[in-house]
């Protein structure tokens, strides 16, 4: 999308937007997310003076701290790299920053602000006490050898140290960064600063302070989102087809709280293509591809009769009932969106972050589909990760059944609170506003509670 693309706003919030555009001229992602926010939060703003005259929305959409550094280090074959690493802590009026990593190629400035700006909303709407941050480095983990990825995470941490803290900074993991990351991440922070601070970082081992569900919670969750929206309607997710996109952490996890809920969950991907089983996606041959091997989805379909794989193309033609998009942003595009509403589509779940472009979730509410924005349907993983903050911090163990059946109330409340926050505002079944208010209120009234800082 193009800057020009942007549709008017109420009065309230358009000389905020106009501002952002204007500091931040080449973050079109940015601009993306706060846009969609802004837009939602004008009425709130005209029922609430008080929130206006706080400057509360220009506060928002301004960083506390922007933290960019350089990532040198050597490949196995001796050759010197330099990365960038980056750490953007955008409010801790709720709590600790908090947010993933992600190291993917196309990490840039635009991306790690974007969100960032979504954790704020998210953590919000979890009820915990977290503040919203988001980093990462342009590193790309694919291909890379074990020590290489561990040369990568010391160096990196080697700077961001210095501003992580169980009461400061708590990242955990996102795109390209998962278990054994977080391990060389935790372990570097705790050479460096000889403390073993296990709230410090979550998503740990289960063996060395890790909470029971983290792992599964945001794929587990956004099912759950679905499972809500569904309730409303009278269905459920008993003998639908589900698409899913990725297959990684997100995915691999919806993917299995979908099936056993009776659904069939027939697709995954990643960049290279696509997979479709109508039988339902194996997910012990998945994980053993994903999580063991660190191989391509096309492997997939070389080793499972029945099963397809499409090379580039769009996994959204694959016609199902319900869609948890959970690669990356903007993977879904309107094209795709008519598609699947040509094809049936009842609920799309957001597993990614804004895996959806503005024009389709407007094409999902126009044709009726029910929609859950990622804020809203991902938050299970960051709540999770507060979870685990809670048990460090209490030095106690929950069982995987007692975190499941939390995450499940939580995702539960989530819901709830969006579903009544657009009702509130008129705008009944919209959940993009719904979630967007119900986590914007809470965050405008602790920054007017904590005054202009
Ligand atoms: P993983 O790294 O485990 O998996 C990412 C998957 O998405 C891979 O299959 C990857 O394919 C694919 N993908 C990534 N980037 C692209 C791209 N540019 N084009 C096409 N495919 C791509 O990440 P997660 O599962 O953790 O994260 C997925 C999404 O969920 C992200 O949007 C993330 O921000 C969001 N999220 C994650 C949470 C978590 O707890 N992990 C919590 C909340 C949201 P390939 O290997 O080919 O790149
Ligand atoms: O986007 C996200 O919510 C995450 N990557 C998880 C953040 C966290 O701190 O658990």
């Amino acid at each position: 999308m193009t800057a020009t693309d942007f549709h008017p706003l109420a009065d309230s919030v358009q000389p905020v937007f106009d501002t952002v555009r204007t500091r931040s001229p080449h973050e079109p992602e940015f601009q993306q997310a706060v846009h969609e926010v802004l837009h939602s939060i004008g009425p709130v703003l005209e029922r609430h003076p008080e929130y206006a005259a706080a400057g509360i929305a220009q506060r928002i959409v301004e960083p506390e701290r922007q933290i960019m550094f350089r990532v040198p280090w050597v490949d196995d074959a001796g050759t010197l790299q330099v990365n960038r690493g980056y750490r953007i802590q955008f409010s801790s009026v709720l709590g600790p920053y908090k947010g993933g990593l992600r190291f993917h190629p196309s990490v840039n400035l635009s991306i790690i602000k974007f969100l960032g700006f979504e954790q704020i909303f998210k953590n919000a709407l979890t009820g915990q006490g977290i503040g919203g941050a988001k980093g990462g480095s342009d590193f790309d983990p694919h291909g890379r050898s074990d020590a290489e990825v561990m040369r990568f995470c010391q160096s990196f941490m080697s700077e961001l140290w210095r501003h992580l803290g169980e009461h400061t900074d708590v990242p955990a993991g996102d795109i390209g960064v998962g278990g054994r990351e977080i391990g060389y991440l935790f372990g570097t922070y705790r050479k460096i600063t000889n403390r073993h601070e296990s709230g410090m970082f979550t998503g740990k081992g289960t063996g060395w302070g890790g909470a029971e569900v983290r792992t599964e919670a945001t794929g587990y969750g956004a099912v759950f989102f679905a499972q809500e929206m569904l309730a409303v309607k009278g269905d459920s997710f008993e003998g639908k087809r589900v698409g899913i996109s990725g297959s990684g952490n997100v995915a691999i996890y919806a993917i299995q709280k979908a099936t056993q809920l009776g659904a069939t969950a027939v697709t995954a991907s990643d960049s290279s293509g696509y997979v479709v089983d109508d039988a339902g996606i194996d997910l012990d041959l998945l994980r053993q591809i994903k999580e063991v091997e660190r191989g391509r989805i096309v492997e997939y379909a070389k080793r499972r009769p029945g099963a397809r794989f499409v090379e580039g193309g769009s996994v959204w033609e694959v016609p199902v009932d319900i869609a948890v998009p959970s690669a990356t942003q903007n993977e879904l595009n309107l094209a795709d969106a008519q598609a699947l509403i040509a094809n049936g589509v009842r609920a799309v779940s957001e597993g990614a972050n804004m895996p959806c472009v503005p024009e389709a979730v407007e094409a999902f509410q126009s044709a009726g589909v029910l929609f859950a924005p990622g804020k809203a349907a991902n938050a299970g993983g960051v709540a999770t990760s507060a979870l685990e903050m809670s048990q460090n911090a209490s030095r106690q163990r929950w069982a995987f059944a007692d975190s499941e059946r939390k995450l499940r109330e939580i995702m539960g409340d989530i819901h709830r609170a969006s579903f009544d926050a657009a009702e509130r505002y008129g705008v009944p079944g919209d959940y993009v506003a719904g979630a967007n208010i119900a986590g914007f209120e809470r965050v405008a009234a602790a920054m007017l509670a904590q005054g202009v800082i």
